[in-house]
Formats: C-alpha cells, sequence, structure tokens
C-alpha cells in the first residue's frame, strides 16, 4: 500500500514541545530556591483537584538529562521552557541563586548539545511569593523587578538562547489568577486584575528593554493566548457583542503590543473610576510596543458569542472543558495576526489537548494533524510562522485540574516516573523527521 499524500513544510521550519517549569520540575525546595505563589496556593486546601500538588511533579529537576535525551530521541529542533523566577532569585530580587541559575545553564548547554534551539520563556505565571507577599504585580514596581529579574536571565544566558520570551498568557493571570480565583494567587476582583494586565505588560516592555541593553543578538516577544471570536448568527446584537468578547480576549494584549494603545472600546468599557486609567501612566504604551522581535501564539481554539453575551460551543471540546476545538480557528488567528498587527515572526508556543487516553492517543494525533495543516495553510497565505511547539512534551501538572488531565506527547508514570512514548510521540517524531504532515 502507498503512504498517503503527505504535505511538506518549510526547509526551515522548525518542530518543538513546551513545558512550564513549576508543571514538570518539582524540587520546589532544593538548591535553595524560593516558594511562587503556585507553591502556597496548591498547599491550599480545597485549591487543587485531589489536593494534588507541583511538589514532584515530573521530578524534571532531577531527570533533565534523560528529558533531554527524550528530545533528542523524538527529534525536536525546538524546546521551550520556563524559567522558574524564585529558583534563580528566592526572594524575587536581590541576591542571585547561583545553583538555581546553574540549572538553566546546564539545561540550555545539553539542548544546545544536542542540536535543539532553546525557547526560554521568563514568566510562566510562578511570581516569587515574596514579591506577593509586597502586593506582586498589583504593584507597579513588580514590572521593574520582573525585568531586573529578565537583566540577570540575559547576563547569564543572553546568548545561547536565541529566543526569549517575557511573559506567558497574561490573560490568564488576570482572568484566572485575579478574577475566577480558581488559579495562584486566587483573588476575585475584576478591577485589580485589570491593573496587573496593565502591569504584566509593562513587565514585558521593560524586559525587552532590558535585553536591548545587553550585547545580546537573541530575539525576544511575548507568548499570549489568543481565540478568533465569532458571532453565532448574522445580527448586529451577537457582532456587538463577539467584537467585546474579542476585545478581551486578542485585542487587548495584541494592540498595546503592537499598535501601542489600548482599544478604544475595552478603555471605554471601563467603569470612570476603574483603577486600571489610573494604572495607566503617560509614556507606559511606548515601552510597551517597543519593537517586538517574534510573537509566541498559544492556540486552544474557538470563541463563539451570542447577541446576549453567551459563549456557546459549536465545536467539541475535549476533557478540558474550556476548549472548543477548531483547527480553522488557528488559520483564521495567524492570518488575523498578519492582517492586523503585521508580518511580525511567529511561532506557535502552545497547542494541544488533554486526552483521557493514555497511550492510544489517536485523538492527539488527529488533533495534531489538522491543525499542523492548519498552520501549513496560514504559510501558504504568506503567515511567517517559523515553528510549532506542541503543548506538551509530556504529562504534567495541569495547575487547578492537578494529575488528572493529561496533556503530553509522553506519557509519565507519575508514580515511577517513568516516562514512555504515546502513540502522538511516535506519530510527530515522523512528522518532524520527514518536515511533513500525513493529509
Ligand atoms: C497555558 C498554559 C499551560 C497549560 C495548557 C493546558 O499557557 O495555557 O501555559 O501551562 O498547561 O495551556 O491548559
Amino acid at each position: 500500500m502507498l503512504d498517503a499524500p503527505r504535505t511538506a513544510f518549510p526547509p526551515s521550519f522548525a518542530w518543538g514541545a513546551a513545558t512550564s517549569a513549576y508543571q514538570i520540575e518539582g524540587a520546589v525546595r532544593d538548591d535553595g530556591r524560593g516558594p511562587s505563589v503556585w507553591d502556597v496556593f496548591a498547599h491550599e486546601p480545597g485549591r487543587i483537584r485531589n489536593g494534588d500538588t507541583g511538589d514532584v511533579a515530573a521530578d524534571h529537576y532531577h531527570r533533565y538529562v534523560q528529558d533531554l535525551d527524550l528530545m533528542k530521541d523524538l527529534g525536536l529542533q525546538s524546546y521551550r521552557f520556563s524559567v522558574s523566577w524564585p529558583r534563580v532569585l528566592p526572594t524575587g530580587r536581590g541576591t542571585v541563586n547561583a545553583k538555581g541559575l546553574d540549572f538553566y545553564k546546564r539545561l540550555v548547554d545539553g539542548l544546545l548539545a544536542r542540536d535543539i534551539a532553546p525557547v526560554a520563556t521568563l514568566f510562566h505565571w510562578d511570581t516569587p511569593q515574596a514579591l506577593q507577599d509586597q502586593g506582586g504585580w498589583e504593584t507597579r514596581d513588580c514590572a521593574k523587578w520582573f525585568a531586573d529579574y529578565a537583566a540577570v536571565m540575559f547576563a547569564a544566558l543572553g546568548d545561547r538562547v536565541p529566543t526569549w520570551l517575557t511573559l506567558n498568557e497574561p490573560k490568564t493571570v488576570v482572568d484566572v489568577g485575579y478574577t475566577a480565583g480558581t488559579h495562584a494567587p486566587g483573588k476575585r476582583d475584576r478591577s485589580l486584575a485589570n491593573v496587573v494586565g496593565h502591569h504584566l505588560l509593562l513587565g514585558h516592555g521593560l524586559a525587552v528593554q532590558a535585553l536591548r541593553a545587553t550585547t545580546s543578538k537573541s530575539r525576544i516577544g511575548a507568548a499570549l493566548s489568543l481565540s478568533p471570536t465569532y458571532p453565532t448568527d448574522a445580527s448586529a446584537a451577537a457582532a456587538r457583542q463577539a467584537l467585546v468578547t474579542d476585545g478581551e480576549e486578542n485585542r487587548r494584549w495584541l494592540d498595546p503590543l503592537f499598535k501601542g494603545r489600548y482599544p478604544q472600546d475595552w478603555l471605554a468599557s471601563q467603569a470612570p473610576d476603574a483603577p486600571v486609567l489610573k494604572a495607566i501612566r503617560d509614556g507606559d504604551l511606548a515601552i510597551i510596543s517597543a519593537q517586538n522581535d517574534v510573537l509566541g501564539v498559544n492556540y486552544y481554539g474557538t470563541t463563539h458569542i451570542t447577541g446576549t453575551g453567551a459563549r456557546v460551543f459549536v465545536h467539541p471540546t475535549s476533557q478540558a472543558t474550556w476548549q472548543e476545538i477548531s483547527p480553522d480557528g488557528l488559520y483564521d488567528l495567524l492570518t488575523r495576526i498578519k492582517r492586523d498587527y503585521g508580518d511580525v515572526p511567529l511561532t506557535v508556543t502552545e497547542n494541544g489537548m488533554a486526552t483521557t487516553n493514555p497511550m492510544r492517543d489517536d485523538d492527539r494525533i488527529t488533533f495534531l494533524r489538522t491543525h499542523f495543516a492548519a498552520a501549513h495553510r496560514a504559510i501558504q497565505s504568506g503567515v511567517k510562522l517559523e515553528s510549532f511547539h506542541v503543548w506538551s512534551l509530556m504529562d504534567n501538572f495541569e495547575w487547578a485540574e492537578g494529575y488528572t488531565q493529561r496533556w503530553g506527547l509522553v506519557n509519565v508514570d507519575f508514580a515511577s516516573q517513568r516516562r514512555t512514548h504515546k502513540a502522538s510521540a511516535d506519530w510527530y517524531k515522523k512528522v518532524i523527521a520527514t518536515n511533513s504532515v500525513d493529509a
């Protein structure tokens, strides 16, 4: 039997996978690491499903060499990880913890030795608890503290990490950490949340400045979670409501970064005395919109909005019930970014699904195949998409869901810490080896 025809990607395209520090590292008290908001939050009763924590997670801190070999075996060309801020700076600022920093030096060296490009995220939600005790991102100072930490990382690894990402999904911190309260730090205050959102963006801008102040030739940008938003019908009301949601989901993050302003309709929707309006100071947006070299796109699915502003699902979901699976949405999103925000080089920094099939995850294969095909169509349409990182390399601590949702290409048996390729890992290995996807 002949093999199915395959869709070839450009020769320079890089295939990767993504993880984040708190979700995989464990070793939360090793070698002088300080606590983050997630350590504290996960240990509060009732916060995480089954009382799970990231104390051990996938024990990657101790098993990183084995994990590097796993990546090499898959053929990964790019690996997106995050740095635990309190591992490097146990109280968030001041004295550097050499042992913590050394872990990331060894990780990066190990990647480079295996010809895997490191993509380092500086903030994947694990604010040092010592800074949270002083208000964390609620205070404007946190943007500066973050840039100082970023400068430490650039001094240590600036040249060896070709791509830096400042923030991962500021939207999730705002919507889930500060509004729904189901992520750390577990607050429920929308007006405070929006202040946090502004300070996160300011931290991004100051970190970009910090990189430019070094001799590093590395590139830098942010990783945003974006969701194309559609009205459910042709009515004017649905169009209006979808625009409001698009403002929250997408434009309030993209416009400051790429246009140097918040969307007018989003600003107008804030109460006249909303604290965020005072938090935005003269000059902030110039800092926030300083030229980005790259944009990381975390894409999980679409959002459909009715004329009354309700979200409805018109496509299937996954075990993660917030996820509406639509590969076409990825095409729409990538082409929209090019159309509305210019030709910034893009990387998919996360895309994947949770499945309940621990090993024979054919649903994940279908998911990835169709999303890779959508990415390919976007490239054909002229989008500068350079690389794709599957979320996730391996099963890990899925935040409030603990270990109940498995997002990995590689299965982790959390009792023995044994790693085993799922069907999707073997399938992805062939994608990478052939730089093509079976149609
Ligand atoms: C994200 C999170 C990941 C999640 C993944 C699945 O950036 O959304 O970075 O940490 O695990 O999205 O929910």
